[in-house]
């Protein structure tokens, strides 16, 4: 009995990768949520900054995932509906930092 569930295991993990599947795993995760916009903020010095940060715009209605690159000033919000910019600039002023412009993807 032991024998048969191994031959079946060995079966379909040789199916999963070989077939057209592989591919489109990784772009499901970008592709769920709707909106991906990336705002430029200044002011931000380490990580206490990026957590300040990371805290008010995730309390943004329908933000789903936030994002901070320290080095670059470069705040990626993920949400399922696209955000007034005004709104995110409100998160990160309330945060004690200033969003100055928005990075085209
Ligand atoms: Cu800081």
């Amino acid at each position: 009995m032991s024998e048969n569930l191994l031959i079946e295991n060995d079966e379909s993990t040789g199916g999963c990768c070989g077939g057209s599947s592989c591919g489109t795993a990784p772009a499901d995760e970008a592709a769920v949520s709707g909106v991906r916009e990336v705002f430029v903020v200044t002011g931000m010095t380490c990580g206490h900054c990026v957590g300040s940060v990371t805290a008010e715009v995730s309390k943004i209605s329908g933000v789903t995932n936030v994002t901070v690159d320290l080095a670059t000033g470069h705040v990626t919000v993920d949400s399922e509906q696209p955000l007034a910019q005004a709104e995110v600039a409100a998160a990160v002023d309330e945060a004690g930092y200033e969003l100055t412009g928005l990075v085209s993807a």
